[in-house]
């Protein structure tokens, strides 16, 4: 099915959204691989991505190689969200495929299916459909992205359907556990030293419902910190039992930028899209130019209407 809208075009460029999660990633590069296997010309661009990430097959090749006939668009919810926006608009025709409930399906066809825990398990099942060979490599990218947006298997809307997916990749001989340790669960010196500030600098309010924790520039500057190091932190304070939401402040050049979390009873997106942000029921962000503090207590007021 999917090979019936890309088999047209020659000229293909693949990107995702602005500051690179492990899904987005791993979705540019199973396309990616996908698609040179098919015999197209294919190029990718990437923002900036977190270290963890260059064991990732293919991710050396990024850079604009060919002509844009079509643009494929993955994990990304708007054109504004789009890492290259100003290369999206080159091309004459678009393929999204999301899995934010927020997609605007802003390209020519779009494959937005938002019940699926991450764009990479969507990937998955297209391509399988699609009577492609799946390579080791390209289960080792949708792995990544699916064990990177359900942090490990704990969080998201995983059905037998992600298990399935895991399984059938096993039995390529791409290793699960190795990946998740890699991307999910270890920690460099530098992580556990921001982890460390930011448990201490921990509050929970609102009887436990709620709980809140930030890193000031300085926090990140004095251990060198760098990007993506601050991952995974709003994830262990919404793993304290009562906790329904978790806040995560940080300092950035751009702002403040904001991670929030649930266990699906709240809507953190519904939360977030007050203030401009986006993402899913149960994680979402934004980035703004407000003072932390403010910004803490208008988080606090809008989270508390739906307690
Ligand atoms: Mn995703």
């Amino acid at each position: 099915m999917l090979n019936n809208y890309i088999m047209d075009y020659d000229n293909i460029l693949i990107m995702a959204h602005k500051r690179p999660d492990g899904d987005a990633i791993g979705s540019v590069l199973a396309m990616y691989l996908y698609l040179l296997g098919q015999g197209k010309r294919v190029s990718f661009v990437l923002d900036e991505y977190a270290s963890v990430f260059s064991f990732l097959p293919g991710i050396d090749k990024q850079g604009l190689k060919n002509d844009i006939d079509l643009v494929i668009a993955l994990d990304t919810s708007s054109i504004d969200r789009l890492s290259h926006e100003e290369l999206f608009k080159k091309a004459k025709h678009s393929i999204g495929i999301d899995h934010h409930p927020s997609n605007t399906k802003y390209c020519d066809y779009n494959f937005v299916y938002d019940m699926e825990p991450a764009t990479c398990q969507i990937l998955y099942y297209l391509f399988r459909d699609s009577d492609v060979l799946i390579t080791k490599d390209m289960g080792i990218c949708l792995i990544n992205g699916l064990v990177t947006d359900t942090n490990g298997f704990k969080v998201g809307n995983l059905t037998s359907k992600s298990y399935e997916m895991v399984y059938e990749l096993s039995l390529l001989g791409v290793d699960v556990k190795d990946i998740c340790n890699r991307t999910v669960v270890m920690k460099t010196r530098k992580q556990f030293s921001l982890l460390h500030k930011a448990i201490s600098n921990a509050e929970f309010l609102l009887d436990g419902k709620i709980a809140y924790t930030y890193l000031k520039k300085e926090d990140m500057d004095e251990v060198n910190a760098l990007l993506g190091d601050h991952e995974g932190i709003v994830d262990m304070i919404l793993n304290v039992i009562g906790v329904e939401v978790a806040i995560f402040l940080m300092e950035t050049k751009d702002g403040v930028m904001a991670s929030l979390r649930s266990h699906g009873n709240i809507d953190v997106m519904k939360v977030a899209s007050a203030f401009n942000g986006g993402g899913h029921v149960c994680a979402s962000g934004f980035t703004i130019d407000m003072e932390m503090t403010k910004l803490k207590n208008k988080l606090i007021m809008e989270i508390e209407k739906y307690l």
